[in-house]
């Protein structure tokens, strides 16, 4: 017997639990925070960090109470001396109680992390924050996000303890939250306008969707800094020496222009013409695989349930490989969505796009760049994929040929009304 049944329903953790989920912002006790900001340089460049964790259990709730250190002090989402009700924890900073062996009790999940201006940033970010919750602003997601930047608590997955505790408890809206970004981090790219010759024009950037809206659903997955986002951009807005900064489209900049590493799922909403029928298209962006900071099968556990607790319909996936990073491992990512999404039966909705191909400039190496990818393919996935399933892209570039290669791209995606695949649990 576990989980939110075995409550009753009447348990005062559910009740805080709940009052947690009505909103996903970060809110702050400012007392704590400027304690916390004074000790924040014991945290020296260059030193060494780990993620670690120690048993913890709450009203029949077993979990991993997180924390990141450098052996002498931690940086954690935990109850304070004045307060020791889960919903009464702060962000906080303090030193290792080396008296009671605290590190020895605890484990090491992941590490060494060496301290950089990153982690420092992330970490000035969060000190005092209070708004404590265990499925949408946990121990983990802090001291995760400090490390890595990426908002996730792996006990929130499917199977892991706290998904499987408040299971029962979650409503829809809820569902959507779990291991997204609190409002307040989330960053809304400025560089969409678009460039006139764009088949797909921009409407708007979405932290969630209506689940049951007939949109139009592509899912761009594939290994980090592979141009998922590039390409995303490219199909909006053309080339980046197209791109005006918005809001009043003066001259750009680099830092207007310049892509960020994506850090959740986020999903571009466009209009374009499928077949002949005006269609409300969605773009879903991805965290990228091959992550020295994270296994594959725990990212795509992630963006499994981000994209499934907002749509069930997936028409295309997209995974953009690389020309210039073409290594077995790159593809490990994208050989899971394939298992997931069963590929195999639904070839005519997957692309695999090499992207960064500007190199890449006649039919025959082409079809040898085809070659090595299909024994790729074969090894990884124990299939290939046909000639039209590997297309060729250069996001940066102004070229004919380029364009010609997104003109292609979109005729693949859009040229024809492709059934959905229907995502299960
Ligand atoms: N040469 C070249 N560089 C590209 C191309 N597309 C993207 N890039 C560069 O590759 C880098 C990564 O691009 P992103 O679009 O952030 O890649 P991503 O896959 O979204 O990366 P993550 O979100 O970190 O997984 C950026 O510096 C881009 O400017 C391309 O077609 N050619
Ligand atoms: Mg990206």
């Amino acid at each position: 017997m576990y989980g939110i049944a075995a409550l009753a329903g009447a348990s005062p953790l559910l009740d805080a639990e709940k009052e947690s989920w009505l909103a996903h912002n970060l809110i702050f006790d400012e007392r704590y925070r400027a304690l916390a900001l004074d000790l924040l340089s014991n945290f020296k460049s260059g030193s060494e960090l780990s993620l670690s964790c120690s048993d913890r259990r709450r009203a029949g709730c077993s979990y991993k109470h997180c924390f990141v250190t450098n052996g002498t002090w931690i940086f954690e989402f935990n109850t304070t001396s004045e307060d020791s009700s889960i919903y009464g924890a702060r962000v906080l900073i303090r030193r290792v109680n080396e008296a009671a062996g605290e590190l020895r009790h605890a484990a090491s999940l992941q590490g060494p992390f060496l301290m950089d201006d990153a982690i420092r940033n992330r970490m000035r970010q969060l000190v005092g924050l209070k708004n404590y919750s265990l499925c949408l602003r946990n121990c983990e997601h802090v001291a995760r996000y400090v490390l890595t930047g990426r908002w996730v608590s792996l006990q929130l997955n499917e199977g892991g303890a706290l998904f499987e505790f408040f299971r029962s408890a979650f409503v829809e809206d809820v569902r959507k939250l779990l291991n997204a970004m609190p409002h307040t981090l989330v960053r809304t790219p400025q560089w969409i306008a678009g460039d006139g010759k764009s088949q797909l024009a921009y409407k708007a950037t979405e932290p969630f969707l209506r689940q049951h809206e007939e949109t139009y659903n592509v899912l761009v997955v594939g290994p980090r800094s592979s141009g998922k986002t590039s390409l995303i951009r490219s199909l909006f807005c053309g080339p980046p020496a197209r791109l005006r900064a918005e809001p009043d489209g003066n001259a750009e900049s680099s830092s207007d222009t310049a892509i960020e590493p994506t850090s959740d799922v986020s999903f571009f909403r466009g209009c374009t013409k499928v077949a002949s029928n005006d269609q409300d298209v969605i773009l879903i962006d991805t965290v990228g695989f091959a992550d020295p900071k994270f296994q594959d099968r725990d990212l795509l556990a992630v963006m499994k349930r981000r994209v499934m607790a907002n749509t069930r319909r997936i028409h295309h996936v997209i995974g953009v490989v690389s020309y210039l990073e073409t290594a077995a491992e790159s593809f490990e990512g994208v050989a899971l969505v394939g298992k997931w999404l069963r590929a195999h039966c639904h070839k005519s909705s997957f692309v695999i796009l090499v992207n960064k191909a500007e190199a890449v400039q006649t039919a025959e190496e082409e079809d040898r760049v085809r070659a090595y990818l299909n024994s790729v393919a074969q090894h990884v996935l124990g299939y290939q994929w046909s000639a039209q399933q590997i297309l060729f892209y250069d996001c940066l570039s102004d070229s004919d040929a380029a364009l010609k290669r997104r003109q292609a791209l979109q005729q693949s995606l859009f040229g024809q009304v492709t059934s959905p695949m229907v995502l299960e649990d």
